[in-house]
């Protein structure tokens, strides 16, 4: 039996591309010179796409594949899917929940504290000789006992909450709903009030058209001078030009951040920050989570083939 087509909208690791040319015949986007050509070329024989969280599949790549029926997700946000095309073909939709949970949890609470705690510019003052020519480094803010606010308490919120508690933090959130799980943690309804609230905020809201910017100037500014927002969801939940000029202003004390519109090019104000952390949106990005993931990606892909249920459908 022949293999079926898939277009691969980019590069995964070679874990995963030797069982996903074994099984699928794999048509690589992100090696075409001329992507328009390619997708006309290749596209009336699509039957999948295999994509990744951040790149997503478009309305003009979903129509360049009339034949199309499933698209994977290398990811668990599929915000960059357009998925009113896919309700209006029937095409069905797949993510990689939960295999990466933990691992983002523990990047974003790794960022609050690298920069609450300036480690990126302790290590400089160690290797530059400043510890050695001028002696103590600058005192830092302390993250035990201050006031965590999550906004988003899905499954990577709630890990992000578990682990903060560790920190002997008073942790608030903010949600469609308060969550019966979250009975210890201080629950506001008003996201701007949990922003009034928090030292450290952390965004941990899948995206969508209804968070676009919900972290705008007046929630950045509600968050303060003493403040520190840690995104770790996508860059579209935050309005980055108000960001910026809060961070630049001092209106906002700090940010850390593993994501940002156009990544991965970035806003080249955020260089001249030194009151930003910046990270290459690898919150997912251990070998053990990375395998993880795709192996429920070329799963999703095999079920559908073998008509077998989805193991993570979206739609
Ligand atoms: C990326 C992500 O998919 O899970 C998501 O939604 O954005 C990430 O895990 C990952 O960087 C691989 O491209």
């Amino acid at each position: 039996m022949s293999r079926p087509s898939i277009l691969q909208v980019g590069p995964y690791p070679e874990w995963d591309q030797g069982p996903l040319d074994q099984v699928f015949d794999t048509k690589r986007l992100f090696e075409a010179a001329d992507a328009d050509a390619f997708l006309a070329a290749h596209g009336p024989n699509i039957r999948a796409i295999a994509t990744r969280g951040e790149l997503g599949a478009d309305a003009k790549m979903i129509a360049a594949c009339p034949a199309l029926e499933l698209i994977s997700v290398y990811g668990v946000g599929y915000d960059a899917v357009d998925l009113d095309a896919c309700r209006a073909r029937g095409i069905r939709v797949t993510n990689t929940p939960d295999v990466l949970t933990q691992d983002v949890a523990d990047l974003g609470v790794a960022m609050m504290l690298c920069q609450s705690r300036g480690m990126i510019g302790a290590e400089s003052w160690v290797r530059d000789g400043s510890w050695a020519r001028e002696g103590l480094y600058p005192l830092k803010r302390r993250v035990f006992g201050r006031k965590a606010g999550v906004l988003g308490l899905g499954r990577i919120g709630f890990e992000v909450a578990k682990r903060l508690a560790g920190f002997d933090m008073d942790i608030a959130y903010s949600d469609i709903a308060a969550k019966d799980y979250a009975s210890d943690w201080t629950y506001f309804a008003n996201p701007l009030a949990l922003a009034q609230h928090s030292d450290f905020l952390f965004v941990t809201l899948a995206a969508s058209a209804e968070t676009h910017y919900i972290v705008n100037a007046d929630f950045i500014e509600a968050v303060g001078p003493e403040g520190m927002i840690i995104n770790i969801s996508r860059a579209a939940n935050i309005d980055e030009n108000a960001l910026i000029t809060a961070l630049s202003s001092g209106t906002l004390g700090a940010a850390a951040l593993d994501v940002f519109e156009g990544e991965p090019a970035l806003d080249p104000r955020f260089l001249e920050l030194d009151n930003v952390l910046l990270q290459p949106h690898h919150a997912s990005g251990t070998i053990e989570t990375r395998k993880a993931m795709g192996k429920l990606l070329r799963d999703n892909l095999s079920a559908h083939f073998a008509g077998h249920d989805l193991l993570s459908p979206v739609l």
